[in-house]
């Protein structure tokens, strides 16, 4: 039985000019995860316990759980000292602790701290996504807007925190994916599988049809593709969509397989956020030996222009993503941006 704390110290030591920091980064994040894991499982309580509304039984005003989450997450990474800035899906605004000790922080996170919250309310899993950077700001003042104007394939470590039947974290330092299981019993997050890799193939694909008349022609050949009966098993590829990207990410990861969410004629650059969805998942989708594009470029080189932009997500196993690519290419370039 191998803790997180133990495996990340354990392999921390193979990199030599490793000073603990990102370690001690990692470690903030599964704190505050086991904080918002505790909430979470309790939410379903919510009506029981008395939770929802303007107080709860401590006479607390009850906030959503994902504005709580963000606050966790907040606080961890300021308490922790490693973090001189964050962006997060629920500020508009750089978030910056302008305090000695975080401003002395190398490192910079974006995160979306409860990615899918609307599932909540229907008992569907949801996640917490993050992405790290070193920052290229001078160390000793606050962090900046350009710490974050950085493609992923500058990032030094990305993860998700799955809250689902068990709650598991999952992250990479750019040496393979390893996953952790929360024992509640301990309040350990426990290495559960190491060196994790995609299946090259899969036949399950994930997008929400609802959208379908506004998808780009390619991706409506790609989707009638997985629907024909395929020479390896006579039968076309299975639809699985959660709504949830932590959720539906983490199951492909596991059985192979490819998650869309692209551009449509109504919202080109589609629906999610390239600093703190798509890069990170990509960043774990090709340390396990996937793909992940907007349909043309591969995510980890884009460069973001703003902190809070949008980018089409196709990631998974890499043929999958490969042929949706193709189909991209040859019915849809109109959708390709040189962004
Ligand atoms: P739609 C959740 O809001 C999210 O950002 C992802 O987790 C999820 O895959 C997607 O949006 C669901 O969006 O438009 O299909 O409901």
């Amino acid at each position: 039985m191998k803790t997180l704390i133990e495996f990340i110290h354990e392999r921390q030591e193979a990199f030599p000019g490793a000073t603990g920091e990102l370690s001690r980064l990692l470690n903030d994040i599964g704190i505050a995860a086991k904080i918002v894991n505790r909430d979470i499982n309790r939410a379903g309580l919510a009506n029981i316990l008395g939770l929802e509304g303007s107080t709860n039984v401590q006479g607390e005003e009850q906030k959503k759980l994902d504005v709580f989450a963000n606050e966790h997450f907040i606080k961890a990474l300021r308490n922790g000292g490693q973090c001189c800035a964050i962006v997060s899906e629920e500020n508009e605004e750089l978030i910056t602790f302008d305090s000695e000790l975080s401003n002395k922080g190398r490192y910079v996170v974006a995160m979306d701290p409860l990615d899918g919250s609307s599932n909540i309310d229907v008992n569907v899993s949801i996640g917490t996504i993050f992405a790290i950077w070193r920052r290229t700001s001078p160390v000793g003042k606050p962090g900046t807007k350009e710490d974050f104007i950085q493609p992923g394939s500058k990032m030094v470590a990305a993860g998700y925190v799955i809250y689902g039947s068990s709650t598991m974290l999952v992250y990479s330092t750019g040496a393979g994916v390893h996953a952790f299981t929360y024992d509640p019993t301990v309040g350990l997050f426990i290495l559960s599988e190491e060196s994790m890799r995609i299946p090259d193939g899969g036949n399950i694909y994930s997008v929400n049809e609802a959208n379908y008349i506004y998808f780009p022609e390619g991706v409506k050949e790609y989707i009638r593709y997985c629907q024909e009966d395929h020479p390896e098993t006579s039968r076309p590829y299975t639809t699985r969509y959660i709504g949830s990207l932590v959720a539906d990410f983490h199951r492909n990861l596991i059985r192979g397989g490819i998650y869309l969410y692209p551009g449509t004629k109504k919202n080109r650059q589609g629906k999610l956020r390239l600093l703190y969805e798509c890069i990170p998942i990509a960043f774990l989708a090709e340390q396990a030996g996937g793909k992940a594009s907007d349909g043309f470029r591969r995510i980890l080189d884009i460069r973001p222009g703003t902190i809070h932009q949008r980018s089409p997500l196709f990631v998974g196993s890499s043929h999958m993503v490969e042929k949706a690519e193709y189909f991209m290419r040859y019915y849809s370039r109109d959708f390709e941006t040189n962004a």
